[in-house]
C-alpha cells in the first residue's frame, strides 16, 4: 500500500492510530516511538541505550509514505514499524527533536548500482533550517538477491535451480519449460544507516531536516526512522596506555593494526588498559586479545575500521578474507580471559555472505570477559563466540548492518549474558544460542532490543541447558523466522534442563515462511531434528501485532512420525492482534495454557494439525487448559472448550484478517 501524503503532517494522525490514544497529534509534534510503538505498549522491555527513536513515516515530509506492508523483499517491509517515506530529489522529511541533542543516526535505503556493487549519494542535514551538513549515504553494504548464500548481482538468477522453488511451484532443473524468473529475483537487506555528530547541542524543539538534494543521483532515497542522542563529551583514562604512543594513526591513512599489537604486548606486561583515542583508526586483521582491557573515548569517536582483505591463501579456519576484528584465541589453543573492551566502535567492510569467513567484529573465545558499550557495523557477525567458553558479559552494545547474526554464542558458551544490546539489520539472528558440539548452558539474553532481522529470528535458541530470555524486545522479524525460535536444527544438542522465555515483548512477528508458504508464529518451536521435550516455561510474554499466529509448535513434515514437543508451558500471556490464530500446532505433542489472554484474533484461536494422520482419535497435539485463558476474535473465544483437547482444526492456509495496531490492554 502506498499512501501519498498531501498535507505536511496528515501523515502523523493519519498513521498513528496506536497513539490515538494519547491526544491530538500536531503537525510538528514529536512522535516518540520505540520500535515503531508507543513506549508505553513495551515499558520496562527491551534496551535503554540512550536514544530516542522517531519513524519517518510520523514526521512532516513532501515526500511518499509507503507501507505499511508485511510482504518480504519490499522496502516497506524491511522498514521499522514496516513502513518508511521515500523521497526524490528535492523533497525532505522533517523531525522535531524530543530531547536534546547533539547526535542523529539516520536509517535510510538508496537504490543499488544497475549492475550491483552499490552507489554512494548525498543527503543534506539541517537544523532549523541551518548549519548544513551533507551525509555520504552508501549502499554498497546492501542489497543482496537470490537463495541463500545470497548474491550481489542484481541481474543473476536462482542461486539453487535444483532446490524447491515457491515461485515457479516447482524445481527449475527439473522443470521444462525451464521457468524464468524475473530479475533482480528476491532482493533484500536494502537498509543501512549511518551516525552523525551535529557539532553543537540542539535543544528539544529543534527541527532535523533531511533533504535530497536536488542533483541527487539516487532516484529515490528511503528514510526509515531517526535516532537522536545527547552523546557524552569523549571519556580519557589518564592512566592507560594510549595506541598513539606505539605509533597508531588516527587519521585512518596507515594501517594501525601493528601499533595495537604493540601497545596491547606493553598493557600485558604493565598491566595498564590500552586507550583508543578519538579517531579513526585503520586496521585491517584480527586483533589477538587476551588478558587485556581496551577502553575508547566512546564509540562515537574513537573508531577501529577496516578493509576486507582477500588471502592468498585460505586460512587453517577456512576463511578467504579477514578484516578488522577484536578476537580471542581460538577454544583449542586455550581461549583468551580477561578481557575487557568498552567505548569504541568497529566498523567492517564486509559486502558479502561467506560463511566460512572470520570476519566478525569479535570473535574467538573470552572467558571471564567483558564488552560494553561498542557499536559495531558492517562485519559478517557482530559478536560470534567459538567456545567452550565462560563467564562472558556483553552489555550495552548497538550492533547494525550485519551480513549474518548480531551475537552468537556457539558451542559451549556457558555462564554468560547478553544484556541492555541494540541489534538492529541483521541478515541472519539477531541474537542466538547455537549449541553445536558442546551445551550453551546457565547463559541469558535479558532486556535486549533486536529490530529487522531481514533473514531468521529476533532471538533464536538452537538446543541448550537452563538458559533464560527475558525482559526483550524484538520487532519485524521479515522473513523465515520468527521474533524468537526454540528449534532442534543446525546439529545443535537437545534442550536440557529447563528454558525460561520471560516478559518479553515481540511486534509485528509471525511472519510468512516462503519455503512452506504458511505463516509462522511470533515464538516459534521447530522440533527439526530431534524431539523436544526439556521444560520450556513461556511466562509473561506479549505477542503484538501478529502478521500470522502468536504461538506456533511444528515439526517438518517429512519428519512429523519421529519427533513430537511436549513440556512447553504457557501463562501469563497477552496477544494482541493475530492476522490468523493464537496456536498454530503442526506436530505432535502437548501444551498447557494459563492466562493466555487474546483479542483481535483473526481466525480460529487454535490451528490444529498434529502430525497430519487426521484420525477419529483426534489431533496428535493436545492442548491442556489450565484455567484464565479468555479472549478471541470473530470467530469465538480463542481456546473454547470445543476445540480441547485435541480437535482437528487443521487450515494450512486460513484467511488473513490484519489485526488492528496494539493499543493499551
Ligand atoms: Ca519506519
Amino acid at each position: 500500500m502506498i499512501a501519498t501524503v498531501a498535507a505536511v503532517g496528515l501523515g502523523v494522525a493519519s498513521r498513528s492510530p496506536a497513539l490515538a490514544g494519547a491526544g491530538t497529534v500536531a503537525a510538528s509534534t514529536p512522535v516518540v516511538t520505540r520500535a515503531a510503538l508507543d513506549p508505553s505498549l513495551v515499558s520496562g522491555r527491551g534496551a535503554d541505550v540512550g536514544f530516542v527513536e522517531q519513524e519517518a513515516e510520523n514526521a512532516p515530509t513532501n515526500g511518499t509514505i509507503i507501507g505499511p506492508s508485511t510482504a518480504a523483499y519490499t522496502l516497506a517491509a524491511e522498514a521499522s514499524g514496516r513502513s518508511a517515506v521515500s523521497l526524490t530529489p528535492g523533497q525532505y522529511v522533517e523531525f522535531t527533536l524530543p530531547a536534546p541533542a547533539n547526535a542523529i543516526n539516520v536509517r535510510y535505503s538508496i537504490p543499488d548500482a544497475p549492475a550491483g556493487g552499490g552507489i554512494i549519494a548525498p543527503l543534506d542535514v539541517t537544523v532549523n533550517g541551518r548549519q548544513r551538513k551533507t551525509m555520504t549515504l552508501t549502499s554498497q553494504y546492501s542489497w543482496f538477491y537470490n537463495e541463500y548464500p545470497f548474491s550481489n548481482d542484481p541481474n543473476a538468477g536462482p542461486l539453487h535451480p535444483d532446490w524447491w522453488t515457491t515461485e515457479c511451484n516447482c524445481v527449475p532443473d527439473a522443470t521444462t519449460p525451464a521457468p524464468v524468473f524475473p530479475t533482480p529475483f528476491r532482493p533484500n537487506h536494502f537498509y543501512d544507516e549511518q551516525r552523525l555528530l551535529l557539532g553543537r547541542t540542539y535543544p528539544a524543539g529543534a527541527k532535523v531536516r533531511l533533504t535530497v538534494p536536488a542533483g541527487s543521483n539516487a532516484a529515490t532515497t528511503t528514510i526509515d526512522l531517526m535516532d537522536s542522542q545527547l552523546v557524552a563529551s569523549p571519556m580519557f583514562d589518564p592512566h592507560a596506555v594510549s595506541v598513539l604512543r606505539f605509533g597508531a594513526d588516527p587519521t585512518g591513512r596507515r594501517d594501525s593494526a601493528d601499533a595495537f599489537d604493540r601497545a596491547i604486548a606493553f598493557a600485558q606486561r604493565t598491566h595498564l588498559p590500552v586507550y583508543i583515542p578519538p579517531g579513526r583508526f585503520q586496521v585491517d586483521r584480527h586483533i589477538i586479545i587476551d588478558n587485556v582491557t581496551i577502553e575508547g573515548a566512546g564509540s562515537w569517536y574513537s573508531i577501529v575500521f577496516g578493509h576486507q582483505v582477500d588471502l592468498s591463501t585460505p586460512a587453517p579456519d577456512g576463511s578467504v578474507h579477514t578484516g578488522v576484528g577484536f578476537y580471542g584465541k581460538d577454544a583449542s589453543a586455550g581461549g583468551s580471559t580477561n578481557v575487557h573492551l568498552s567505548g569504541f566502535a568497529i566498523e567492517g567492510d564486509v559486502r558479502e555472505r561467506i560463511d566460512t569467513d572470520q570476519v566478525n567484529g569479535i570473535g574467538g573465545a573470552l572467558s571471564n570477559s567483558t564488552i560494553d558499550g561498542l557499536y559495531i557495523q558492517h562485519t559478517k557477525v557482530g559478536i560470534w563466540l567459538d567456545g567452550p567458553m565462560t563467564n562472558l558479559k556483553i552489555t550495552s552494545n548497538v550492533i547494525v548492518d550485519q551480513i549474518a547474526d548480531g551475537i552468537n554464542f556457539h558451542t559451549g558458551v556457558t555462564n554468560s549474558t547478553a544484556s541492555n544490546n541494540f541489534i538492529r539489520n541483521t541478515g541472519d539472528d539477531g541474537l542466538a544460542m547455537w549449541s553445536e558440539k558442546g551445551q550453551d548452558a546457565n547463559d541469558t539474553f535479558d532486556h535486549n532490543t533486536v529490530q529487522t532481522p531481514v533473514l531468521a529470528n529476533g532471538i533464536a535458541l538452537y538446543g541448550g541447558t537452563d538458559n533464560a530470555v527475558s525482559n526483550n524486545l524484538i520487532a519485524d522479524p521479515i522473513r523465515e523466522g520468527s521474533g524468537i525460535q526454540v528449534g532442534s536444527r543446525f546439529g545443535s544438542q537437545p534442550f536440557t534442563g529447563h528454558l525460561w522465555i520471560t516478559n518479553n515483548t515481540t511486534v509485528r512477528a509471525g511472519t510468512y515462511e516462503l519455503n512452506w508458504n504458511i505463516g509462522l508464529g511470533a515464538i516459534w518451536i521447530y522440533a527439526l531434528e530431534r524431539s523436544i521435550n526439556a521444560d520450556i516455561e513461556v511466562t509473561g510474554d506479549n505477542f503484538l501485532d501478529n502478521t500470522y499466529n502468536a504461538i506456533m509448535l511444528v515439526s517438518d513434515y517429512p519428519v512429523k512420525d519421529l519427533y513430537s514437543i511436549t513440556n512447553v508451558h504457557f501463562k501469563d500471556i497477552k496477544v494482541d492482534g493475530t492476522g490468523t490464530s493464537v496456536v498454530s500446532a503442526r506436530t505432535a505433542g502437548s501444551a498447557s495454557f494459563e492466562n493466555v489472554q487474546a483479542r483481535n484474533v483473526g481466525a480460529v484461536g487454535v490451528n490444529n494439525c498434529g502430525s497430519f494422520h487426521f484420525t477419529p482419535a483426534g489431533s496428535e497435539f493436545s492442548l491442556t487448559d489450565l484455567g484464565g485463558n479468555t479472549g478471541g476474535g470473530t470467530t469465538g473465544p480463542w481456546l473454547a472448550p470445543w476445540e480441547l483437547p485435541n480437535t482437528i482444526t487443521c487450515d494450512d492456509r486460513p484467511p488473513v484478517v490484519p489485526p488492528p495496531p496494539p493499543s493499551p490492554w
